[in-house]
């Protein structure tokens, strides 16, 4: 039995257990830096995060691609040879497809296709689990299917589960499916900007809260969230699996030096991330943005790595908080799943790091190097940080726990019905304090 993934009118109509085969297309423009093998093998784990049964997966060669259908004649006849052969009712195709390739290859190897953009919406569509994460991918998912409704296509709109219905006499069922989608979409925003409204509130009494706060960010699988479970003795699902996590989660972390800090786990990037979704991920990385620091979890036994580097930071440059972004937090990387490497590697990057100093090799599963890095932790949150001196009213308890909290205290001493401190303050500290 097959079951519907999405219902909503978002829903690609890709079914779990579906069978499928997974093409990746090698063209010299887009692999930079990649091996066609991983890229592959990425594509396979994203198609099979939601279910789908992959029973043939190969990378085609492309010299040059063809309007109609990206793929050449002849590889487009062999991938529907090896469809029928395998009883495979979908391909997914690793690459962006037009409107047009799309349709031309669903009528010419008879079986659905899908894109990479549409394989992460679904990935999305399925996960999301707050109203807001779902409003959001519902709003992408709509906005990638407007740009797929193209004349002559009805008969596949109908089949993939457009709206199904025809409007006014001599409407179209395109025209209808537009309006439609549009009248759905404004209404999505609108639900939007409430949700936005009310989750600000939230956050405004949130960043009062005193402690600091610390974000894990990097590519889907780097260990995230297996490191955010070491820290924390949390237990968050942290699996071999493309985008286990896709809400941000929060919890206390010790930190040397600190009362109180705070880590989130937060969903994972991935290479071509449709631009749809950078809104929604923009909503559920506001923790990101408000951090006082950025860790980033990189896979180091990925053959992909330098890659995937260049993705996250690409992603947090269209966050606004990449590195060079004013006013961004701190940036340090987390080098993990070092107990992958051979000996050599491992100290060659041991040295590396050291040299750099923003820096911490460390595996989340052994447990290597983790003391290092809440040591790395605590040092930048204290970097640039200057002595104030002040005194405050002893009736004022509640200021005095804040600069116990996010200050380092080098004295105290009560004189009279004063307080006489001085504390070691980050400047983004020292100015939430002025405005406490
Ligand atoms: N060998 C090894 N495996 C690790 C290490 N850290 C994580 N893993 C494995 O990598 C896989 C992915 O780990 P997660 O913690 O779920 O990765 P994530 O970054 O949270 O991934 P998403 O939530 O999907 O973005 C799991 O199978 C982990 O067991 C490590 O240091 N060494
Ligand atoms: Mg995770």
């Amino acid at each position: 039995m097959t079951v519907n993934i999405n219902s909503g009118p978002g829903a690609l109509d890709v079914t779990r257990g579906e069978r499928a085969l997974v093409i990746g297309v090698d063209q010299q423009s887009r692999s930079e830096g990649r091996s066609a093998g991983a890229r592959l093998d990425e594509a396979v784990g994203l198609a099979e995060a939601i279910g789908i049964d992959v029973v043939g997966q190969r990378t085609f060669r492309l010299r040059a691609p063809r309007p109609a259908t990206l793929l050449g004649k002849g590889q487009v006849e062999e991938i529907a040879g090896i469809a029928k052969g395998n009883e495979a009712g979908l391909l997914v195709v690793d690459a962006p497809l037009t409107p047009v390739q799309q349709k031309s290859l669903e009528e010419q190897v008879g079986t659905k296709v899908i894109d990479r953009t549409g394989l992460i919406l679904e990935i999305f569509g399925e996960r999301a689990a707050t109203a807001e994460g779902r409003l959001q991918v519902e709003l992408a998912h709509l906005d990638y299917q407007a740009g797929r409704l193209v004349r002559s296509w009805t008969h596949l709109e109908r089949q993939r589960g457009g709206f199904g219905f025809l409007g006014g006499p001599g409407e179209t069922q395109i025209e209808a499916d537009r309006r439609l989608i549009r009248d759905r979409m404004a209404r999505i925003r609108r639900e939007l900007e409430h949700v936005k409204r009310t989750r600000s509130l939230h956050r405004g009494r949130r960043q009062r809260a005193p402690w600091p706060v610390i974000a894990l960010v990097g590519y889907t699988n780097a260990g995230k969230s297996t490191l955010f479970n070491r820290m924390t003795g949390g237990e968050v699902l942290a699996e071999d699996m493309l985008f286990a996590t896709l809400d941000p989660t929060m919890r206390d972390v010790k930190l040397p030096g600190f009362d109180k800090a705070i880590l989130s786990d937060t969903v994972g990037f991935v290479s071509d991330l449709p631009t749809q979704l950078v809104a929604a991920f923009r909503a559920t990385l506001e923790e990101v943005a408000s951090a006082d620091l950025l860790v980033h979890v990189r896979d180091m036994a990925h053959p992909d790595r330098d890659a995937q580097r260049e993705d996250v930071l690409g992603v947090l440059a269209q966050l606004g908080v990449g590195p060079e972004d004013e006013g961004a937090p701190h940036q340090i990387e987390a080098w993990n799943k070092i107990d992958l490497l051979p000996e050599d590697e491992r100290a060659a990057l041991s040295t590396e790091a050291v040299r750099r100093g923003d820096v911490v090799p460390i595996s989340a599963l052994t447990g290597f190097g983790i003391d290092a890095l809440r040591e790395k932790m605590a040092e930048c949150l204290r970097r640039d940080s200057q002595v104030h001196e002040m005194r405050l009213p002893v009736t004022d308890g509640g200021k005095i726990a804040w600069l116990h909290a996010r200050g380092d205290v080098i004295e105290q001493q009560t004189r009279d019905s004063e307080v006489h401190l001085q504390v070691r303050l980050s400047p983004e500290n020292w100015a939430r304090f002025q405005s406490l």
